[in-house]
C-alpha cells in the first residue's frame, strides 16, 4: 500500500487556503484526499474517518481549523501517524487564537504547527515525513529545492540596482 497523506479541514469556509496543502503534493507527487470533518459540529464523523484512513495506510494527516482550531488535535487523539495543524485566519483574531490552540498540545499528543495560513508548507512536509521511506521522493524534493534556489537569482536579477 503506497503511503498517502489525509488532510482534513473544519469547514468548507478553509478549502482556498488548504487546497495549497494539495497543490505542493501534487508537485512532489504524493497521493492524498481531502474531506471536510469538523471536531465540535462532527465529532463521530472525524473519529471514522481518521480511524479509516489509518487502516487504508495514511502516513501523515494534516488539518486545518479556524477559531477554536481543536481538529489537529482530535485526530492526534486518535492516530500515532505525525499531524500537521493549519492554524486559519477567520476569526477576529486573525488565526491567533487557532494557532494558540493548535500548538499548546499536552505532553505525548504532539500537534506540529505549521504558520497560520501555512497550507503549503504543510504539504511540503508531509511530502518529507513520507520520503523518509522514499528515496525516489527524496531526490525529488532535493531538486525541487534546487529550483528554488536558482528562482532567488532569477528574482534578483529583476530587481538588482547598483551605484558601483
Ligand atoms: C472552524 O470554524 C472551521 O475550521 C472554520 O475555519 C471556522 C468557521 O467555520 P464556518 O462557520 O465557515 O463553517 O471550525
Amino acid at each position: 500500500m503506497k503511503p498517502w497523506v489525509c488532510i482534513l479541514m473544519g469547514s468548507d469556509s478553509d478549502a482556498s487556503t488548504m487546497s495549497q496543502a494539495c497543490d505542493a503534493l501534487d508537485e512532489a507527487g504524493v497521493a492524498y484526499q481531502m474531506k471536510v470533518a469538523s471536531a465540535h459540529r462532527s465529532p463521530d464523523r472525524t473519529k471514522q474517518i481518521v480511524v479509516d484512513a489509518e487502516r487504508d495506510g495514511a502516513a501523515v494527516f494534516i488539518a486545518g481549523a479556524g477559531m477554536a482550531a481543536h481538529l489537529p488535535g482530535v485526530i492526534a487523539s486518535f492516530t500515532t501517524k505525525p499531524v500537521i495543524g493549519v492554524p486559519l485566519a477567520g476569526s477576529s483574531l486573525q488565526g491567533l487564537d487557532a494557532l494558540l490552540a493548535v500548538v499548546q498540545m499536552p505532553p505525548g499528543i504532539p500537534v506540529a504547527s505549521v504558520a497560520i495560513g501555512g497550507a503549503r508548507n504543510a504539504g511540503v512536509l508531509a511530502s518529507q515525513i513520507v520520503a523518509l521511506a522514499d528515496p525516489a521522493l527524496a531526490a525529488r524534493l532535493k531538486e525541487q529545492r534546487a529550483k528554488m534556489a536558482a528562482g532567488v537569482a532569477d528574482k534578483s536579477k529583476s530587481v538588482e540596482r547598483s551605484t558601483r
